[in-house]
């Protein structure tokens, strides 16, 4: 089991016009002081992999801000502005550029297209982008071109109907292993991988995040959480249920990045 090594995560705080994320069907408002503790407890797992965390300012005019990851893409010491497919959210692209620049030796940019970084699953050998209503076959083909200084190929796979994300539904949990869903796996997305299939009934713990040496997951869901110990992983639990209330996941609150 090799580890997917990382050095930093960027993380962006809720502001208060979180209770205005996006969610695919109508439900409670997220409580903004909770969601605020939920992140805090996050940011305190990740540093806990032992990553550095570095937090950007908060975005009050974009309602999903603190959902980092689907503006951007980090490829080691190259980064790429992504073109995220809800029109509320397009802005968040432009927003992060700056945060990026300062960090990134080289810094690309999806000009055609929609792609959320949701949907970017990346492995040791390629970047499997999964096309769904937020992701399409001309941001792919952009990303595949920007993404091109960081070495790997791109992908391009179907994301369940109905699966906000890709990676809603799966993980890459060591370099050769893919924590997925039955219905996602079910695509045969991931033959020549190893996959250990999540839980029936568990499905929202499936957007989790190995992080060095420690997968982190939220709380809630025993079965996962036994399965990945007897495959031998070592796991962190993080309360995340505020940002389920709009379909939010771990992976979505930080960029994972090695420079
Ligand atoms: C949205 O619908 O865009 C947000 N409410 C949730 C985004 C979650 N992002 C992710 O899984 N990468």
């Amino acid at each position: 089991m090799s580890p997917i090594r990382f050095t930093h995560a960027l993380v962006r705080p809720p502001s208060p016009s979180v209770v205005d994320g996006l969610r695919a069907i109508d439900g409670p408002d997220p409580d903004f002081d909770r969601f605020a503790a939920e992140h805090a407890g996050y940011c305190v797992a990740l540093e806990r992999a032992g990553i550095a965390v570095e937090t950007m300012a908060d975005l009050p005019a974009f309602a999903d801000g603190v959902f980092v990851e689907d503006a951007a893409l980090c490829l080691g010491s190259h980064a790429v502005v992504l073109r995220p497919g809800a029109p509320s959210r397009a802005g968040e692209a432009a927003a992060i550029r700056e945060d990026l620049v300062s960090r990134f030796q080289t810094v690309a940019t999806v000009r055609h297209g929609h792609v959320d970084g949701g949907d970017i699953l990346v492995t040791v050998t390629e970047i499997i982008v999964g096309q769904s209503a937020r992701t399409n076959a001309a941001g792919v083909e952009a990303l595949a071109e920007a993404a091109r200084p960081g070495g790997l190929p791109v992908r391009s796979v179907d994301t369940p109907i109905d699966v906000l994300h890709l990676k809603t539904d799966c993980a890459i949990i060591d370099d050769h292993t893919v924590f997925s869903t039955r219905r996602l796996a079910a695509s045969g997305c991931f033959d020549g991988y190893e996959v250990i299939l999540c839980p029936d009934g568990e499905e929202p713990a499936a957007n989790l995040i190995r992080v060095n040496d420690i997968v982190i997951m939220r709380t809630g869901f025993p079965k996962t959480a036994a399965l990945l110990e007897a495959s031998g992983y070592r796991i962190d639990l993080v309360q995340a249920d505020e940002a389920a209330l709009i379909d939010g996941g771990l992976s979505c609150m930080s960029l994972r990045c090695a420079w």
